[in-house]
């Protein structure tokens, strides 16, 4: 698949750059085969929209049926591998000095891939916890239940990712505001900015006067705005954007490590 050339300016702003924010979406995971969270859904599922499956109220009208939606997703990411997309942002993390990377998937595939510092604004697939407690659990005894019970109350068990209608966890989210606001260049990839308020990130870091890039084969509300737009998949534009900002030219190590 082939997309415009980077721009040299961005090249530059990238080598000289000491403090980079990420936001990342489902658009990051697509080439590892996970499907979007927009994208139409497949088999047993495919009468299903998924916002109304990621709600508390879903979880509390068929408790079974939405643990087994995560199950189901538990089990695709399982056979998914992380792609170049992902490994481009470790790569991009060890280069430069103050790297933020956050995430609206809940995949784990970035830390999968290698990186250390994500922020998981909505949570993570993996993980379960206590629908009274309201805290993690990390294993249960097996039960023909489904969803299990909290092995300290007896309550149900729920996923542990942030519903629409839910509060990002406040300490990500905070983390991701900052970042946005010091950022000198952040980059929004993959993602349809439509969910907020992680979809507002971007634009804190244009109000800051940050440069923004975005890296979607598609337009989003925030194309008309960003300084640099970068159309195509991820999987194939950020390994060759760092490529071209640290390995492309002799002596082009990272201003920050
Ligand atoms: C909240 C976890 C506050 C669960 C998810 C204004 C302000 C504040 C809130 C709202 C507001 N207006 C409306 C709201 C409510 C709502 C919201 O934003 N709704 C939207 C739909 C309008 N927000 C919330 O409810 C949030 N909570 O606001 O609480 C509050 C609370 C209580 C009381 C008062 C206030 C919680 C939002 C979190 C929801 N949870 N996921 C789960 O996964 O099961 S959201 C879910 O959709 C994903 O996690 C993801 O974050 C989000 C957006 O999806 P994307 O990642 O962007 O993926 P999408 O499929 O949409 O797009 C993929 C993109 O990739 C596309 O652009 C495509 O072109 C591109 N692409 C495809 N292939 C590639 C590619 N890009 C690159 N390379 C490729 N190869």
């Amino acid at each position: 698949m082939n997309f415009s050339p980077i721009p040299t300016e961005l090249i530059a702003h990238l080598r000289a750059a000491r403090r980079v924010a990420v936001l990342t979406g489902a658009g990051i995971s697509a080439e590892s085969g996970v499907p979007t969270f927009r994208e139409a859904q497949t088999g047993l599922w495919a009468r299903y929209d998924p916002e109304e499956l990621a709600t508390p109220d879903a979880f509390r009208r068929n408790p079974k049926l939405v643990w087994e939606w995560y199950a189901w997703r538990q089990e695709r990411v399982r056979q998914a591998e992380p792609n170049p997309g992902h490994l481009a942002l470790v790569e991009m993390e060890r280069r430069i000095a103050e790297f933020t990377l956050i995430t609206q998937n809940v995949d784990g595939l970035h830390r999968r891939a290698g990186s250390h510092q994500v922020l998981e604004l909505h949570g993570n697939l993996f993980r379960a916890k206590c629908l009274d407690e309201d805290r993690p659990v990390e294993s249960w005894p097996d039960s023909a239940e489904i969803p299990p019970r909290c092995p300290r109350c007896g309550a149900l068990l729920r996923p542990d990712v942030v519903w629409f209608g839910e509060m990002l966890p406040a300490g990500a989210l905070r983390a991701a505001e900052q970042a946005a606001a010091t950022a000198e260049v952040f980059l929004s990839i993959g993602t349809s900015t439509l969910v907020y308020p992680a979809a507002e990130l971007p634009f804190t870091a244009l109000r800051a006067g940050a440069t923004v890039v975005e890296v979607n084969p598609q337009p989003t509300p925030l194309s008309p705005h960003v300084t640099f737009s970068l159309n195509g998949p991820a999987g194939a534009i950020l390994p060759a954007l760092v490529e071209q900002v640290w390995n492309g030219s002799a002596g082009a190590e990272g201003a920050g490590r």
